[in-house]
């Protein structure tokens, strides 16, 4: 029988924001680490999201810094320029005017229903601007364009994507066939780091509480003290159980950080203290993490690199978006250009 024709390979876009001053443990495990091991069997393009960056007030120079530190990690996270497609927002123009076509295909309503809007409206009450509201159809304009498949993200931006497939489809409804529907990609484990102070809640890079977060830049003793102040519970025993957050969160990373599986790091503590393995999970991140953040540190001394692979990047996007965008402006009724 002969083989049936090879398929093509899926589509991969994802983003990170380069806001705030670095990415988190949670950035790392639920996002980027497993962006770079999607690279061989799909075909990927991993962008620093700056235009969602301004939908909460940055500074400019800092935001400059943190874009280049934000495709840095992406590149030291195993992301490799000659397998995917790395790039900065703002160099690709079709994100900003296809978010402007698809603003008008989305509705106030779903936009109102966003849980990070609720959120981050009620943590910046002084500035609830517009894009803060429309981001959703900026976030849909960067996964369309590229007709993605699959969009690797945490599982707090699962209602994103499928704000995404819901205006792809109404506008297909109405055009025709114009953009692939694309699908959530949550990984198994570790979608979901914790907050080490209160590990009921989701670690965050905007928490103002430094110990609630390891960022991936800090240094081995900030994150030895931090983890040994993780808050745990008073069962003293290294399982997991429903009403114990602090010490399945610690398990989740601590497993995620050694590649055992959790029944393995349950078997491995067996008998031992919450201080014992705290320890244990401090040196497992910083190994985890020391290649990574050697290699960013490296990357940032070296600005003519970034800006090649920013450019290169930028290129290759845009022919890719320019096709759908021509197909979108021609369906909705703009003239062309003469
Ligand atoms: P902010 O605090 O500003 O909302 P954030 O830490 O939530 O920032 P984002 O830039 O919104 O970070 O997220 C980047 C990616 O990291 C997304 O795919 C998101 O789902 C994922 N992510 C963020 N926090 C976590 C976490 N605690 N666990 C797993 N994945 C996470
Ligand atoms: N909104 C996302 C970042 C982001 C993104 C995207 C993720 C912007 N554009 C496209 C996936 C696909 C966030 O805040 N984490």
């Amino acid at each position: 029988m002969p083989e049936i024709a090879e398929q093509r390979k899926k589509i991969v876009l994802s983003g990170i924001q380069p806001s705030g001053n670095q990415f988190t443990l949670g950035n790392y495990i639920g996002a980027i680490r497993n962006w770079a091991l999607m690279q061989d069997e799909f075909d990927c393009l991993y962008m620093v999201a700056n235009e969602h960056s301004i939908t909460v007030r940055q500074e400019p120079a800092k935001l400059r810094e943190n874009t280049y530190r934000g495709l840095a990690s992406l590149l030291a996270a195993g992301i490799d320029p000659q397998k995917s497609i790395v790039f900065i927002q703002s160099h690709v123009p079709a994100h900003a005017e296809l978010a402007w076509i698809l603003n008008c295909y989305t509705m106030f309503g779903e936009l109102s229903r966003m849980t990070q809007f609720k959120d981050k409206s009620a943590k910046n009450a002084d500035n609830i601007n517009a894009g803060l509201f429309t981001y959703p159809a900026l976030m849909a304009a960067d996964i369309l364009l590229y007709q993605a498949d699959l969009v690797p993200v945490g599982a707090d931006q699962k209602q994103h994507v499928e704000i995404a497939r819901d205006i792809a489809g109404r506008f297909n409804g109405l055009y025709g066939n114009t953009f692939r529907l694309p699908e959530p990609y949550i990984p198994a484990v570790g979608a979901k780091i914790m907050s080490l102070a209160e590990p009921e809640r989701k670690m965050s890079k905007s928490d103002a509480n430094e110990n609630a977060k390891i960022l991936v830049m800090d240094k081995p003793e900030d994150i030895m003290r931090k983890f040994k102040r993780a808050v745990t519970d008073s069962y003293g025993e290294v399982s997991r159980g429903e009403d114990k957050p602090g010490i399945n969160n610690l398990i989740t990373i601590y497993s995620v950080a050694t590649g055992k599986t959790p029944e393995q790091v349950e078997a491995e503590f067996a008998g031992k203290g919450y201080g014992d393995f705290k320890k244990a999970c401090g040196e497992a991140v910083v190994e985890m993490l020391r290649p990574f953040r050697e290699q960013v540190e490296d990357l940032m001394k070296n600005r003519d690199y970034l800006d090649q692979v920013a450019k290169a990047g930028a290129d290759r996007a845009e022919h890719l978006a320019l096709r759908t965008l021509a197909k979108v402006q021609k369906k909705v009724g703009f003239v062309p250009k003469p």
